[in-house]
């Protein structure tokens, strides 16, 4: 189907912030990711279903059960899928330690890279202070934050025309508000000094859809991002390398258009897949 973009082989990718069950899902894109890439290893670092939105209202296209069809097929063909539950799926937490299709359910976890290096992986929403203090997410609320969502399909027709790549105008707007900066470092450090208490090299998270590789103290920090906005993926190469992939980056517009014109229909897969 598209044999000039060839399947990417890592020991392990890393996804979440999903919210499936959610418009802002991007589905198809997700879709495209899972049939280009192949791992020995998958670990789902919460909020795959968006379990609040699935209260207010059904959105539940075909697109988001191939999502989980996909996944679970995987894990049917020996990939090894660790489920690590996040906020906005938290009623799967009361099923930690439980394996279903191949599937294991924890709380958190800890991945030994190639290299030997150990990673602590966890959703992250226990060191989000946003209940505490008005931060950037409950300042923006739900509803604030997919009107910024639509305007940023809208932003991005217009970049298209003027001949600029995507940008993500919420990725953009929580950089520059200064508390959301501040609630980014404090959530980045946060999360390290968990990592550093558990005695390991580093922590893999997601959460705050912001992707991120860096160094905090010693601790190395790493953010698998989201597949709201930013579309992106943590990657462990077969030496231990991480990396974050920005699959919108990757495909190229007409790709992408081609896929979100397919969400908008919600066409059916050929009966052949
Ligand atoms: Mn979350």
């Amino acid at each position: 189907m598209s044999a000039e973009f060839p399947v990417r082989r890592y020991r392990a990718v890393f996804i979440s912030d999903i919210h499936l069950g959610t418009r802002g899902c991007q589905a198809e894109l997700l879709l495209d990711f899972i049939r280009h890439v192949e791992c020995e290893r998958l670990y789902l670092v919460g909020d795959i279903i968006d379990g609040w939105k699935l209260k207010g209202g059904w959105f539940w296209p075909q697109t988001h059960n191939d999502v989980l069809q996909k996944i679970l097929r995987l894990a049917r063909k020996g990939v090894e899928v660790i489920y690590v539950p996040g906020n906005h799926d938290e009623v799967a937490r009361d099923y930690c330690g439980v394996h279903f299709g191949g599937v294991v359910v924890a709380r958190d976890a800890v991945h030994e890279a190639a290299d030997g290096k150990r990673y602590l992986v966890l959703h992250g929403d226990e060191f989000d202070g946003v209940t505490r203090n008005a931060r950037w997410l409950a300042f923006l609320g739900d509803w604030a934050y997919r009107t910024v969502l639509a305007l940023n399909t809208v932003f991005n027709h217009a970049r298209r025309r003027l001949g600029f790549g995507y940008w993500s105008l919420s990725a953009y707007l929580k950089v520059k508000v200064k508390n959301a900066l501040q609630f980014i470092e404090d959530f980045e450090a946060a999360v390290a000094d968990e990592a550093r208490r558990r005695g390991v090299d580093g922590v893999i998270c997601g959460h705050i859809h912001k992707a991120e590789i860096r160094d905090i103290q010693g601790i190395v920090y790493l953010n698998d991002g989201d597949w709201v906005e930013s579309c992106t993926a943590l990657v462990e190469h077969f030496d231990g390398a991480l990396e974050i992939l920005e699959w919108a980056k990757l495909r190229s517009w007409s790709v992408i258009d081609r896929l979100r014109a397919r969400e908008a229909t919600d066409t059916p897969e050929p009966a052949a897949a």
